[in-house]
């Protein structure tokens, strides 16, 4: 069963397919006629063309046992189809240093704020730092969602260089003992090629200072922008590197099959999905619990 919070965060979605599709899920038996039906759902949530395809052509020839609902049978075919891969956080350093990039407005400082805040509740010690310099209201957001958070805030306004942010922030949290570090960084463009050298060179500044850091980089994409943002992911992940995709804003948006997008075309794992603009809006990402969500009743 999917969580509550998952559900809600997956209505719109949900509620394109239940409309379309509700009374075909829950019959036994796909008929041909209603293969275009759901071809026309899946393109409609932002599935791809491509993969829609796909899956409908996996559709037909799915022959699972009897028993099985149609339901059960797409839920089946679309598991099938993607790869297997799993987001799954260790703490891999002393502090383990997470890496948050995206363009800009995609919700990288309101997924940090609730990323602090539930490591926080699981007993870890938290800092946040704001290695966005281009912005001075940067820092300010942050520290808000670390007061929120009920965690430690590092920035410094006077600053020009992430790079010196960073490298300031890390000696200072193994000094002090942090178990995780979240970096903030400004929201950048794939196509700038000069911003994305500079995470490249926070990168570099980490590794010398916490060894192997960063371990992880996540990037954080705007559900809404569908397949749009499937393209940053690609362009992110040639340029720096990803472990992991955190979906913000799935509440906001019916394009909530861009998930199965991401998993397929580059094997990315998705690691949180967020669900909302407060602290507690956010959902580890697993796939069983989402399409559950998406084509349950
Ligand atoms: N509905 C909703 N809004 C979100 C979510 N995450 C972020 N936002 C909103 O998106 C806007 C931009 O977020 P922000 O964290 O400043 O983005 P950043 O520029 O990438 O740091 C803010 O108004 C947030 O409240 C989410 O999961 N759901
Ligand atoms: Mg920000």
């Amino acid at each position: 069963m999917a969580k509550a919070g998952l559900v809600k965060g997956l209505a719109k979605t949900k509620q394109i397919i239940a409309g379309g599709i509700g009374k075909l899920l829950r019959s036994g038996r796909l008929k041909e006629e209603e293969l275009d039906k759901l071809e026309e759902v899946l393109i409609t949530c932002d599935i791809g063309f491509d993969i829609a395809q796909e899956i409908i052509e996996r559709v037909k020839r799915y022959t699972g046992s009897a028993e099985e609902g149609v339901k059960e049978k797409i839920i089946s075919v679309i598991k099938d189809y993607l790869p297997n891969v799993r987001c799954k956080f260790e703490m891999k350093g002393n502090p383990h240093v997470v890496l948050m990039v995206g363009a800009n407005g995609t919700g990288k400082t309101t997924t940090i704020g609730k990323l602090a805040y539930k490591f926080r509740q699981e007993g870890k010690r938290v800092l946040v730092v704001a290695a966005d310099t281009f912005r001075a209201a940067a820092g300010e957001q942050l520290q808000k969602w670390a007061e929120r958070a009920g965690v430690d805030f590092f920035g410094n306004p006077k600053a020009k260089d992430p790079g010196s942010v960073v490298y300031d922030a890390l000696n200072g949290a193994i000094a002090r003992g942090y178990d995780v570090v979240f970096i903030d960084t400004a929201g950048r463009l794939h196509t700038k090629l000069n911003l994305m050298n500079e995470l490249e060179k926070i990168k570099k500044v980490s590794a010398r200072v916490v060894p192997l850091a960063p371990h992880d980089i996540w990037l954080v994409l705007d559900a809404s922008f569908g397949q749009n943002g499937v393209i940053q992911a690609e362009q992110f992940m040639r340029k720096v590197g990803l472990t992991g995709i955190v979906l913000a804003k799935i509440d906001g948006t019916a394009k909530g099959g861009v998930v199965v997008s991401i998993l397929k075309k580059y094997g990315i794992p998705i690691c949180y999905l967020g669900t909302g603009e407060s602290i507690g809006d956010l959902s580890e990402f697993d796939l069983d619990e989402y399409l559950d969500a998406v084509f349950g009743d």
